[in-house]
Protein backbone atom coordinates (compact mmCIF):
# COMPACT_ATOMS: atom_id res chain seq x y z
CA UNK A 1 0.00 0.00 0.00
CA UNK A 2 1.52 3.20 -0.70
CA UNK A 3 2.31 5.43 2.57
CA UNK A 4 0.55 8.85 2.34
CA UNK A 5 0.64 12.34 4.08
CA UNK A 6 -2.02 14.64 5.17
CA UNK A 7 -1.58 17.80 5.25
CA UNK A 8 -3.95 20.84 5.86
CA UNK A 9 -5.48 22.74 2.64
CA UNK A 10 -3.21 26.20 4.42
CA UNK A 11 0.01 23.69 4.58
CA UNK A 12 -0.51 22.94 0.79
CA UNK A 13 -1.54 26.27 -0.50
CA UNK A 14 2.29 27.53 1.37
CA UNK A 15 4.26 24.78 0.19
CA UNK A 16 3.20 25.03 -3.31
CA UNK A 17 3.36 28.67 -3.16
CA UNK A 18 7.31 28.59 -1.61
CA UNK A 19 7.82 26.21 -4.77
CA UNK A 20 6.96 28.65 -7.36
CA UNK A 21 8.82 31.45 -5.54
CA UNK A 22 11.51 29.64 -5.84
CA UNK A 23 11.52 28.66 -9.20
CA UNK A 24 12.28 32.64 -9.82
CA UNK A 25 8.41 33.00 -11.23
CA UNK A 26 6.60 36.34 -10.44
CA UNK A 27 4.41 36.82 -7.71
CA UNK A 28 1.49 36.92 -10.05
CA UNK A 29 2.14 33.66 -11.51
CA UNK A 30 2.90 31.89 -8.42
CA UNK A 31 -0.73 33.06 -7.63
CA UNK A 32 -2.60 32.25 -10.64
CA UNK A 33 -0.66 28.85 -10.65
CA UNK A 34 -1.01 27.74 -7.02
CA UNK A 35 -4.25 28.45 -7.06
CA UNK A 36 -5.72 26.09 -10.33
CA UNK A 37 -3.35 23.59 -8.78
CA UNK A 38 -4.71 24.04 -5.02
CA UNK A 39 -7.87 24.07 -6.91
CA UNK A 40 -7.49 20.64 -8.00
CA UNK A 41 -5.49 19.00 -4.84
CA UNK A 42 -8.87 20.07 -2.94
CA UNK A 43 -11.03 18.22 -5.55
CA UNK A 44 -9.15 15.18 -5.47
CA UNK A 45 -8.24 15.74 -9.01
CA UNK A 46 -4.70 14.30 -7.90
CA UNK A 47 -3.32 14.30 -11.53
CA UNK A 48 -3.25 17.93 -12.15
CA UNK A 49 -3.24 18.44 -7.98
CA UNK A 50 0.17 18.80 -6.23
CA UNK A 51 2.14 16.42 -8.49
CA UNK A 52 2.18 19.20 -11.06
CA UNK A 53 4.22 21.74 -9.58
CA UNK A 54 7.44 19.20 -10.62
CA UNK A 55 6.43 19.75 -13.37
CA UNK A 56 5.87 23.39 -13.47
CA UNK A 57 9.42 23.88 -11.79
CA UNK A 58 11.08 21.92 -14.20
CA UNK A 59 9.52 23.79 -16.99
CA UNK A 60 10.93 26.51 -15.81
CA UNK A 61 14.26 25.70 -14.98
CA UNK A 62 14.59 24.69 -18.29
CA UNK A 63 13.87 27.89 -19.45
CA UNK A 64 10.51 27.13 -21.31
CA UNK A 65 8.15 29.68 -19.03
CA UNK A 66 8.63 33.09 -19.04
CA UNK A 67 9.18 33.98 -15.63
CA UNK A 68 8.22 37.84 -16.26
CA UNK A 69 4.95 36.52 -18.41
CA UNK A 70 3.24 39.65 -18.99
CA UNK A 71 -0.19 38.80 -20.62
CA UNK A 72 -1.17 41.27 -23.47
CA UNK A 73 -4.99 41.72 -24.00
CA UNK A 74 -6.60 42.21 -27.30
CA UNK A 75 -10.41 43.78 -27.77
CA UNK A 76 -10.16 41.73 -31.35
CA UNK A 77 -13.89 41.57 -32.20
CA UNK A 78 -17.25 41.90 -30.99
CA UNK A 79 -17.10 38.39 -30.25
CA UNK A 80 -13.60 37.90 -29.40
CA UNK A 81 -11.09 38.63 -26.97
CA UNK A 82 -7.44 37.39 -27.60
CA UNK A 83 -4.53 37.14 -25.01
CA UNK A 84 -1.01 37.01 -25.85
CA UNK A 85 0.06 34.73 -22.54
CA UNK A 86 3.73 35.70 -23.71
CA UNK A 87 5.02 32.52 -22.79
CA UNK A 88 3.91 32.24 -19.11
CA UNK A 89 1.51 30.26 -17.56
CA UNK A 90 -2.20 29.96 -18.72
CA UNK A 91 -3.73 30.45 -15.51
CA UNK A 92 -2.28 33.88 -15.67
CA UNK A 93 -3.49 34.57 -19.10
CA UNK A 94 -6.99 33.38 -18.47
CA UNK A 95 -7.44 36.15 -15.46
CA UNK A 96 -6.17 38.84 -17.52
CA UNK A 97 -8.31 38.27 -20.42
CA UNK A 98 -11.74 36.55 -18.79
CA UNK A 99 -13.44 40.22 -17.45
CA UNK A 100 -13.64 41.34 -20.68
CA UNK A 101 -14.82 38.04 -22.40
CA UNK A 102 -17.86 37.96 -19.80
CA UNK A 103 -18.96 41.60 -20.30
CA UNK A 104 -18.95 40.72 -24.49
CA UNK A 105 -21.12 37.64 -23.13
CA UNK A 106 -23.11 39.29 -21.58
CA UNK A 107 -24.05 41.54 -24.19
CA UNK A 108 -24.26 39.66 -26.78
CA UNK A 109 -25.22 36.01 -25.59
CA UNK A 110 -21.94 34.73 -26.81
CA UNK A 111 -18.45 35.62 -26.89
CA UNK A 112 -14.68 33.77 -27.19
CA UNK A 113 -11.65 33.99 -25.51
CA UNK A 114 -7.94 32.96 -27.54
CA UNK A 115 -5.54 32.00 -25.17
CA UNK A 116 -1.98 32.27 -27.45
CA UNK A 117 1.59 31.27 -26.57
CA UNK A 118 0.71 29.78 -23.12
CA UNK A 119 2.50 27.30 -20.99
CA UNK A 120 -0.24 24.61 -20.17
CA UNK A 121 -0.49 22.10 -17.43
CA UNK A 122 -3.93 22.55 -15.34
CA UNK A 123 -7.44 20.87 -15.40
CA UNK A 124 -10.44 23.07 -17.11
CA UNK A 125 -12.61 23.12 -15.03
CA UNK A 126 -11.45 25.42 -12.59
CA UNK A 127 -12.32 27.88 -15.59
CA UNK A 128 -15.61 27.29 -16.53
CA UNK A 129 -16.77 26.14 -13.20
CA UNK A 130 -16.71 30.14 -11.83
CA UNK A 131 -18.18 31.04 -14.76
CA UNK A 132 -21.75 28.85 -14.53
CA UNK A 133 -21.44 30.31 -10.69
CA UNK A 134 -22.06 33.80 -12.49
CA UNK A 135 -25.07 32.14 -14.33
CA UNK A 136 -23.11 31.98 -17.55
CA UNK A 137 -22.66 28.31 -19.85
CA UNK A 138 -19.30 27.78 -21.04
CA UNK A 139 -16.48 25.44 -23.11
CA UNK A 140 -13.01 25.23 -22.66
CA UNK A 141 -10.36 23.09 -25.14
CA UNK A 142 -7.35 22.88 -25.36
CA UNK A 143 -4.60 20.58 -27.29
CA UNK A 144 -0.78 19.19 -25.07
CA UNK A 145 1.78 17.22 -26.81
CA UNK A 146 1.53 14.70 -29.18
CA UNK A 147 0.78 11.63 -27.23
CA UNK A 148 -2.12 9.87 -28.65
CA UNK A 149 -2.97 7.88 -31.71
CA UNK A 150 -5.92 8.41 -33.67
CA UNK A 151 -8.37 5.36 -33.70
CA UNK A 152 -7.18 2.86 -36.13
CA UNK A 153 -3.43 4.00 -35.66
CA UNK A 154 -0.95 3.28 -32.80
CA UNK A 155 1.34 6.64 -33.78
CA UNK A 156 0.93 9.87 -31.57
CA UNK A 157 -0.53 12.52 -32.76
CA UNK A 158 -3.11 14.13 -30.94
CA UNK A 159 -2.77 15.49 -27.27
CA UNK A 160 -4.54 14.82 -24.73
CA UNK A 161 -7.21 17.51 -25.82
CA UNK A 162 -9.20 18.22 -22.51
CA UNK A 163 -13.14 19.03 -22.89
CA UNK A 164 -14.54 20.92 -20.60
CA UNK A 165 -18.13 22.47 -20.10
CA UNK A 166 -20.42 23.67 -17.17
CA UNK A 167 -24.20 24.92 -16.99
CA UNK A 168 -25.78 27.11 -14.57
CA UNK A 169 -28.38 25.74 -11.68
CA UNK A 170 -29.20 27.99 -9.55
CA UNK A 171 -28.83 27.91 -5.83
CA UNK A 172 -26.81 24.59 -6.13
CA UNK A 173 -23.34 23.77 -7.55
CA UNK A 174 -23.12 23.82 -11.34
CA UNK A 175 -23.19 20.91 -13.73
CA UNK A 176 -19.44 20.73 -14.91
CA UNK A 177 -17.69 18.13 -16.86
CA UNK A 178 -13.73 17.92 -17.84
CA UNK A 179 -12.24 15.08 -19.49
CA UNK A 180 -9.58 14.10 -21.82
CA UNK A 181 -10.25 12.90 -25.22
CA UNK A 182 -7.63 10.62 -24.59
CA UNK A 183 -9.03 7.06 -22.73
CA UNK A 184 -7.51 9.02 -19.38
CA UNK A 185 -5.68 12.17 -18.47
CA UNK A 186 -1.18 11.49 -19.06
CA UNK A 187 -0.96 12.36 -15.62
CA UNK A 188 -3.12 9.72 -14.27
CA UNK A 189 -0.63 7.24 -16.16
CA UNK A 190 2.45 9.20 -14.81
CA UNK A 191 1.10 8.18 -11.08
CA UNK A 192 0.30 5.00 -11.87
CA UNK A 193 3.71 4.88 -12.95
CA UNK A 194 5.46 6.52 -9.71
CA UNK A 195 3.23 4.10 -7.84
CA UNK A 196 4.68 0.94 -9.25
CA UNK A 197 1.29 0.08 -10.70
CA UNK A 198 -0.36 -1.21 -14.17
CA UNK A 199 -2.88 0.94 -15.49
CA UNK A 200 -6.38 -0.11 -16.42
CA UNK A 201 -6.21 -2.11 -20.18
CA UNK A 202 -7.49 -0.34 -23.18
CA UNK A 203 -5.53 3.02 -22.32
CA UNK A 204 -2.71 2.61 -24.43
CA UNK A 205 -0.46 0.99 -26.51
CA UNK A 206 3.43 0.19 -26.64
CA UNK A 207 6.02 1.62 -28.91
CA UNK A 208 5.55 -1.55 -30.65
CA UNK A 209 1.71 -1.04 -31.07
CA UNK A 210 0.45 -3.70 -28.60
CA UNK A 211 -1.95 -3.25 -26.15
CA UNK A 212 -0.33 -2.83 -22.60
CA UNK A 213 -0.94 -1.90 -19.27
CA UNK A 214 2.97 -1.24 -18.55
CA UNK A 215 2.66 2.46 -17.45
CA UNK A 216 6.03 2.90 -18.44
CA UNK A 217 5.44 1.26 -21.50
CA UNK A 218 2.51 3.16 -22.12
CA UNK A 219 4.15 6.61 -21.41
CA UNK A 220 6.72 5.21 -24.52
CA UNK A 221 4.18 4.32 -26.94
CA UNK A 222 1.16 5.90 -27.29
CA UNK A 223 -2.35 6.57 -25.64
CA UNK A 224 -5.60 5.89 -26.78
CA UNK A 225 -8.97 7.65 -27.35
CA UNK A 226 -11.94 7.23 -25.55
CA UNK A 227 -14.75 5.98 -27.77
CA UNK A 228 -12.56 4.84 -30.23
CA UNK A 229 -13.31 7.26 -33.43
CA UNK A 230 -15.55 9.48 -31.65
CA UNK A 231 -13.17 10.46 -28.82
CA UNK A 232 -10.68 10.69 -32.11
CA UNK A 233 -12.86 12.96 -34.07
CA UNK A 234 -13.33 14.84 -30.80
CA UNK A 235 -9.86 14.98 -30.56
CA UNK A 236 -9.24 16.10 -34.03
CA UNK A 237 -12.15 19.17 -32.98
CA UNK A 238 -10.21 20.52 -30.42
CA UNK A 239 -6.66 20.42 -32.53
CA UNK A 240 -8.36 22.56 -35.07
CA UNK A 241 -10.96 24.80 -32.36
CA UNK A 242 -7.91 25.40 -30.35
CA UNK A 243 -5.06 25.42 -33.02
CA UNK A 244 -5.49 26.91 -36.34
CA UNK A 245 -8.65 28.51 -35.57
CA UNK A 246 -6.77 31.04 -33.51
CA UNK A 247 -3.65 30.73 -34.69
CA UNK A 248 -1.94 28.33 -32.29
CA UNK A 249 0.05 24.86 -32.48
CA UNK A 250 -1.45 21.52 -33.11
CA UNK A 251 -0.05 18.87 -30.59
CA UNK A 252 2.31 17.86 -33.39
CA UNK A 253 3.77 20.86 -33.31
CA UNK A 254 3.59 21.76 -29.44
CA UNK A 255 6.03 18.21 -29.36
CA UNK A 256 8.12 19.41 -32.01
CA UNK A 257 9.00 22.56 -30.68
CA UNK A 258 9.79 20.68 -27.12
CA UNK A 259 12.54 19.15 -28.94
CA UNK A 260 12.82 16.55 -26.26
CA UNK A 261 13.21 18.74 -23.04
CA UNK A 262 9.72 17.51 -21.63
CA UNK A 263 8.42 20.49 -20.37
CA UNK A 264 5.32 21.26 -20.09
CA UNK A 265 3.54 22.11 -23.25
CA UNK A 266 3.30 25.39 -24.74
CA UNK A 267 0.30 26.56 -27.28
CA UNK A 268 -3.09 27.63 -27.22
CA UNK A 269 -6.58 27.28 -25.45
CA UNK A 270 -10.27 28.19 -26.62
CA UNK A 271 -12.90 29.12 -24.26
CA UNK A 272 -16.77 29.76 -25.38
CA UNK A 273 -18.99 31.57 -22.88
CA UNK A 274 -22.75 32.06 -23.40
CA UNK A 275 -25.18 34.11 -21.65
CA UNK A 276 -28.91 31.80 -21.09
CA UNK A 277 -29.97 35.09 -20.28
CA UNK A 278 -29.35 36.92 -23.48
CA UNK A 279 -30.24 33.69 -25.16
CA UNK A 280 -33.48 33.39 -23.20
CA UNK A 281 -34.85 36.87 -22.08
CA UNK A 282 -37.91 36.91 -19.76
CA UNK A 283 -38.39 32.63 -19.94
CA UNK A 284 -34.57 32.71 -18.50
CA UNK A 285 -35.75 30.64 -14.95
CA UNK A 286 -38.89 28.88 -16.49
CA UNK A 287 -35.89 27.22 -18.82
CA UNK A 288 -33.30 26.82 -16.16
CA UNK A 289 -36.04 24.67 -14.33
CA UNK A 290 -36.23 22.72 -17.34
CA UNK A 291 -32.34 21.33 -17.29
CA UNK A 292 -33.00 20.60 -13.93
CA UNK A 293 -35.44 18.07 -15.51
CA UNK A 294 -32.67 16.51 -17.14
CA UNK A 295 -30.62 16.30 -13.51
CA UNK A 296 -33.14 14.78 -11.99
CA UNK A 297 -33.88 12.29 -14.35
CA UNK A 298 -30.10 11.38 -14.17
CA UNK A 299 -29.46 11.60 -10.62
CA UNK A 300 -33.22 9.79 -9.89
CA UNK A 301 -32.53 6.27 -11.13
CA UNK A 302 -28.71 6.73 -8.95
CA UNK A 303 -26.67 7.58 -11.61
CA UNK A 304 -24.46 10.34 -10.44
CA UNK A 305 -23.27 13.67 -12.40
CA UNK A 306 -19.92 14.63 -13.00
CA UNK A 307 -18.52 16.66 -10.70
CA UNK A 308 -20.43 15.33 -8.19
CA UNK A 309 -17.17 13.48 -6.40
CA UNK A 310 -15.17 16.85 -6.77
CA UNK A 311 -17.90 19.33 -4.78
CA UNK A 312 -18.54 16.01 -2.14
CA UNK A 313 -14.07 15.59 -1.74
CA UNK A 314 -14.16 19.96 -1.77
CA UNK A 315 -16.22 20.05 0.93
CA UNK A 316 -14.51 17.24 2.65
CA UNK A 317 -10.69 18.20 2.36
CA UNK A 318 -11.56 22.02 3.50
CA UNK A 319 -12.28 19.68 6.74
CA UNK A 320 -9.77 17.18 7.39
CA UNK A 321 -7.03 18.50 4.69
CA UNK A 322 -5.51 16.84 1.39
CA UNK A 323 -4.00 13.90 1.30
CA UNK A 324 -0.89 12.88 -0.82
CA UNK A 325 1.35 9.90 -1.98
CA UNK A 326 4.34 10.13 1.09
CA UNK A 327 6.87 9.96 -1.51
CA UNK A 328 5.29 12.63 -3.71
CA UNK A 329 5.11 14.82 -0.41
CA UNK A 330 9.59 14.80 0.38
CA UNK A 331 10.18 15.64 -3.41
CA UNK A 332 7.98 18.62 -3.01
CA UNK A 333 10.16 19.52 0.11
CA UNK A 334 13.07 18.89 -1.51
CA UNK A 335 12.11 21.17 -4.52
CA UNK A 336 10.49 23.96 -2.04
CA UNK A 337 13.85 23.55 -0.32
CA UNK A 338 13.04 21.99 3.38
CA UNK A 339 14.58 18.94 3.17
CA UNK A 340 13.94 18.94 6.58
CA UNK A 341 10.72 17.05 7.27
CA UNK A 342 10.75 18.38 11.05
CA UNK A 343 10.11 21.88 9.67
CA UNK A 344 6.86 21.27 8.34
CA UNK A 345 4.34 20.26 11.20
CA UNK A 346 2.50 17.79 9.65
CA UNK A 347 -1.08 17.86 10.66
CA UNK A 348 -2.51 13.75 11.43
CA UNK A 349 -6.27 14.49 10.80
CA UNK A 350 -8.91 12.15 11.75
P1 LIG B 1 -11.82 11.23 -16.08
O1 LIG B 1 -11.80 10.18 -17.12
O2 LIG B 1 -11.72 10.83 -14.67
O3 LIG B 1 -13.15 12.06 -16.32
C1 LIG B 1 -13.35 13.18 -15.59
C2 LIG B 1 -14.77 13.71 -15.74
O4 LIG B 1 -15.74 12.68 -15.76
C3 LIG B 1 -15.07 14.54 -14.51
O5 LIG B 1 -15.96 15.56 -14.85
C4 LIG B 1 -15.69 13.48 -13.60
O6 LIG B 1 -16.42 14.03 -12.53
C5 LIG B 1 -16.56 12.75 -14.57
N1 LIG B 1 -16.86 11.38 -14.12
C6 LIG B 1 -15.98 10.41 -13.79
N2 LIG B 1 -16.63 9.28 -13.43
C7 LIG B 1 -17.96 9.56 -13.53
C8 LIG B 1 -19.16 8.80 -13.29
N3 LIG B 1 -19.10 7.54 -12.88
N4 LIG B 1 -20.34 9.41 -13.51
C9 LIG B 1 -20.40 10.70 -13.92
N5 LIG B 1 -19.30 11.45 -14.16
C10 LIG B 1 -18.11 10.89 -13.98
O7 LIG B 1 -10.70 12.34 -16.25
P2 LIG B 1 -9.52 12.46 -17.30
O8 LIG B 1 -8.41 11.58 -16.85
O9 LIG B 1 -10.03 12.30 -18.67
O10 LIG B 1 -9.12 14.02 -17.08
C11 LIG B 1 -8.76 14.49 -15.80
C12 LIG B 1 -8.34 15.93 -15.87
O11 LIG B 1 -7.18 16.07 -16.65
C13 LIG B 1 -9.35 16.93 -16.42
O12 LIG B 1 -9.59 17.87 -15.41
C14 LIG B 1 -8.64 17.58 -17.60
O13 LIG B 1 -8.87 18.96 -17.76
C15 LIG B 1 -7.19 17.34 -17.26
N6 LIG B 1 -6.37 17.35 -18.46
C16 LIG B 1 -5.68 18.47 -18.79
C17 LIG B 1 -4.92 18.51 -19.94
C18 LIG B 1 -4.22 19.73 -20.39
O14 LIG B 1 -3.63 19.71 -21.46
N7 LIG B 1 -4.21 20.81 -19.67
C19 LIG B 1 -4.81 17.33 -20.79
C20 LIG B 1 -5.61 16.21 -20.36
C21 LIG B 1 -6.35 16.23 -19.23
P3 LIG B 1 -15.74 13.95 -11.04
O15 LIG B 1 -14.55 14.86 -11.09
O16 LIG B 1 -16.80 14.40 -10.09
O17 LIG B 1 -15.35 12.51 -10.82
O1 LIG C 1 -2.64 14.85 -17.97
O2 LIG C 1 -2.79 14.58 -20.13
C1 LIG C 1 -2.50 15.25 -19.14
C2 LIG C 1 -1.97 16.62 -19.33
C3 LIG C 1 -1.36 17.11 -20.43
C4 LIG C 1 -1.04 18.42 -20.16
C5 LIG C 1 -1.47 18.69 -18.91
N1 LIG C 1 -2.06 17.58 -18.43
Amino acid sequence: MTKTVTISVAQATELSQEILRRTGLSAEQCEAVADVILAAQRDECHSHGLYRLIGCAYSVKVGRVNKEASPIVLDAAPGVVKVDADRGFSSLAYRAGIDLVIDKARRQGLAALAINNCCHFSALWPEVEPLAEQGLAAIALTPSHAWVAPAGGCKPVFGTNPFAFAWPRPGQHPFVFDFATSATARGEIELHRRAGMPIAPGLAVNAQGELTTDATEALGGAMLTFGGHKGSALSTMIELLAGPLIGDLLSLESQAADEGLGATPLHGELIIVLDPAVFLGGYLDANLARAELLFDAITGQGARLPSQRRYEARERTSRLGVTIADELYRELLVLAGRSDTEKLPVQQFA
